[in-house]
């Protein structure tokens, strides 16, 4: 060697760095919307001097962690970023006057962001600057990390994944955790991935949902529809006494209603039921992903669903196939939802024990 040193536009170990800016971007699963998940690396001469990731939104993002973390290592260091670089003033200041300031000399971003005010703004400025920038790297998993945020990005309507667990005769069933453990630790992982879930009223009261047993962890917002004129509206009791918000949406003015009234919880009347106004209403709170959870039954869900697949509200199914005989219950022959649901592209098995897990997209 004669010691001359050759750029190259990707360096071999740019894929590396990105998977690690997604692996510890993930340490923030289901606490960061209506904000995406992004991981950041600071790496000088093969070192990693910095990381970071974005916490939850009004917190700093993901850059300004790592360049805190880097200090002055960060001058003439590359910058790993799984998602671009943002360039307004929202809750937080520009990351790419952070990265500026701190003379990073090259940016290595996985992929532009969908987000009209960023969009490809966060790079022009960066190479403005006369920072090296390589925009592409482990896109395939930096888009998988934020599915549901840039679905929201796009279409304004959060990401809906049903989800139900089926008996081997193919009956709709309410079992989770007992007698499935794997699908029961599955469930766990649903809740504190998703941010809001969606119940019928009349197939969730009184129930006790299985929980993860760490209190710190995040839950989702329980939204219960009430259609039916009678509906009960007692929330469901979660295993662990983590905060969990309730909202129930109602055709009617269920607003007297003692048992609501007395535990204070929020009502949404709207004239007609429709998922497409719930979804709205739940991208408007901010929330980038919703479950609709099929509790062994359909119970007031069933219109909600059919709207929702023929108009292709849905993008993703959880189904849990159940090892067990179920007598009486309802069994999922809806008709379109039948046809739709499970005709599923992509089907991935996951066998383990006695569950199964079978997930795949619409
Ligand atoms: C980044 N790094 O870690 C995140 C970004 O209200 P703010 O200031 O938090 O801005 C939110 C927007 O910033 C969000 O919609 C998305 O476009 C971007 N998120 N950008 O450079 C991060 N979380
Ligand atoms: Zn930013």
């Amino acid at each position: 060697s004669i010691g001359i040193k050759c750029e190259a536009v990707v360096d071999k170990d740019d894929g590396f760095y990105m998977r690690r800016c997604v692996e510890i971007a993930k340490k923030a699963i289901g606490c960061t919307s209506p904000n995406p998940m992004v991981g950041c690396v600071i790496v000088k001469d093969g070192v990693v001097v910095g990381e970071g990731f974005h916490p939850k939104a009004g917190q700093p993002h993901a850059e300004v962690f790592a360049l805190r973390d880097a200090g002055d290592l960060a001058a003439n260091a590359t910058a790993y970023v799984s998602l671009e670089p943002c360039n307004h003033y929202g809750r937080t200041p520009p990351c790419t006057e952070a990265l500026i300031s701190a003379k990073v000399k090259r940016v290595v971003v996985g992929m532009v962001d969908p987000n009209p005010i960023v969009a490809s703004k966060g790079v022009e400025k960066l190479r403005d600057s006369g920072i090296d920038v390589t925009v592409g790297v482990e896109e395939e998993l930096c888009k998988m990390l934020n599915e549901a945020y840039i679905h929201r990005m796009l279409t304004g309507k959060p990401f809906v994944t049903l989800r139900y667990s089926l008996s081997v005769n193919g009956q709709l069933s309410d079992q989770i955790g007992e007698g499935a453990k794997v699908a029961g630790g599955y469930y766990s992982q649903l809740l504190q991935e998703y941010d809001g879930i969606i119940y019928s009223s009349t197939s969730i009261t009184g129930k006790s949902i299985p929980t993860s047993q760490e209190s710190h962890v995040k839950q989702p917002l329980q939204i219960i529809i009430a259609k039916s004129p009678n509906s009960p509206v007692q929330p469901p009791h979660f295993s662990t006494d983590a905060a969990s918000q309730v909202i129930v949406f109602a055709e009617k003015d269920i607003g007297t209603d003692p048992e609501i009234v007395q535990q204070g919880i929020e009502t949404v009347i709207l004239e007609k039921l429709q998922l497409n106004a719930i979804l709205d209403h739940c991208a408007q709170r901010g929330l980038c992903s919703v479950l609709i959870d099929l509790q062994g039954s359909f119970g007031d869900l069933k219109e909600l669903l059919e709207e929702g697949v023929d108009n292709g509200l849905l993008q993703k199914v959880v189904m849990e196939l159940l090892p067990f005989w179920d007598e009486g219950k309802e069994s999922l022959t809806l008709k379109n939802l039948e046809k739709r649901v499970l005709r599923l592209d992509k089907l991935l098995p996951k066998t383990s024990g006695e569950s199964v897990v079978v997930y795949g997209y619409l």
